[in-house]
């Protein structure tokens, strides 16, 4: 007799060469396929016997929660603001996320920002492109060496930032709630690290604690030659702040891979020429998106073998 797959609830839709190699193991039920009332009809179905479940980060569907059987949400992605951490411990439900594996990607994506702001790049290539420099020459961009990064949000991939960075000769300091072992300068208040940063980048992870931190008062103290840079969570700025700060040339320029609302990106922001904009693509390349893969597949095979899990949220 052959045994039966354990089953495995596809909650959302977030990576589907990932989805193809679960669906190969185990007993599947894309819960993101239905619409609400098969939903409820799938969760009563599995009731009892279904025990983890596979998602995106930063989305999720509440109705998962109401599987009594849940014991594992294996997640793709680091920061997890998706999921109701507490609710999930409530439950007894062990929560796994993807760390590490998309520090190199990500902090490129920081530096590519950090260097496309400040010297005008995307503008100069459309300078270069509209023929512009035929009647004048390009205006100028702000050099970085002798400058400073303040990272808001100094762990894994701040720290891989402030590697990337340190050869352009920029200087670092960073925002944590914890002062950490390092050599960078270390400012117990966000207000002080933006009134020091020439580039003020924030790394945060989302969820309540670090809402809207990113606001009138932060712009304020980095100041009108100040680039403001996010690559955490849209959630931790207050977006509205941010657009009439660019607008009104009170910080320079701030390139974005997050926002509050995604994939929707305020209108003001889509038409300022001083923003970089990207649409999340932190982790978006095909190495490190299987290796993320990689991650959620290990977890789900330790949870069914009953052995440790590889990066269980603590
Ligand atoms: P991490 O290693 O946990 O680092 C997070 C850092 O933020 C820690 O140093 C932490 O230090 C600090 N922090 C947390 N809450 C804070 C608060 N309320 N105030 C000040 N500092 C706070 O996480 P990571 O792996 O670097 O990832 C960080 C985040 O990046 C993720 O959660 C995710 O939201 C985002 N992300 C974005 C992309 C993308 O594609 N753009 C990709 C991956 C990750 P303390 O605990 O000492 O405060
Ligand atoms: C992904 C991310 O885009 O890991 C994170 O926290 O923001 C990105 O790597 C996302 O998690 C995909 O679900």
């Amino acid at each position: 007799m052959t045994e039966s797959k354990p089953d495995v609830l596809v909650v959302n839709n977030f990576h589907p060469p990932t989805i193809s190699r679960i669906d190969k193991i185990y007993q599947t039920h894309h819960l993101w396929k239905l619409n609400t009332k098969a939903q409820n009809e799938l969760i009563t179905k599995l009731d009892g016997k279904c025990k983890a479940a596979v998602t995106g980060s930063w989305t999720f569907n509440e109705r998962a929660y109401s599987l009594s059987s849940l014991s594992l949400i294996s997640a793709f992605g680091v920061g997890i603001d998706g999921i109701d951490i507490n609710l999930a411990k409530e439950n007894q439900i062990r929560v796994t996320n993807t760390p590490g594996v998309l520090n190199d990607d990500v902090a490129d994506i920081a530096l590519t920002l950090i260097l496309t702001t400040s010297r005008n790049i995307i503008n100069a290539d459309r300078y270069a492109r509209s023929r512009l420099w035929e009647k004048s020459p390009m205006p100028y961009g702000s050099g970085l060496a002798g400058r400073t990064l303040g990272i808001v949000g100094f762990g894994r991939i701040g720290e891989a930032v402030a590697e990337r960075v340190l050869p352009l000769k920029l200087k670092i300091a960073y925002h944590n709630r914890t002062k950490k072992d390092s050599p960078h300068k270390y400012f117990a208040s966000l207000i002080d690290l933006a009134h020091n940063s020439d580039i003020l980048l924030c790394i945060l992870p989302g969820g309540q604690d670090t809402e809207k931190v990113i606001n009138t008062d932060v712009l304020k103290a980095l100041g009108p030659t100040g680039i403001f840079i996010n690559i955490g969570r849209g959630t931790s700025v207050d977006e509205n702040s941010l657009i009439e700060f660019l607008a009104h040339k009170k910080i320079a320029a701030a390139g974005l891979d997050v926002y509050a609302e995604e994939p929707s990106i305020p209108k003001a922001l889509r038409e300022l020429d001083n923003t970089v904009l990207l649409p999340h693509i932190g982790s978006a390349t095909i190495e490190t998106r299987d290796a993320m893969g990689d991650l959620v597949l290990k977890n789900l095979e330790a949870f069914f073998s009953k052995n440790e899990l590889v990066t269980e949220v603590k």
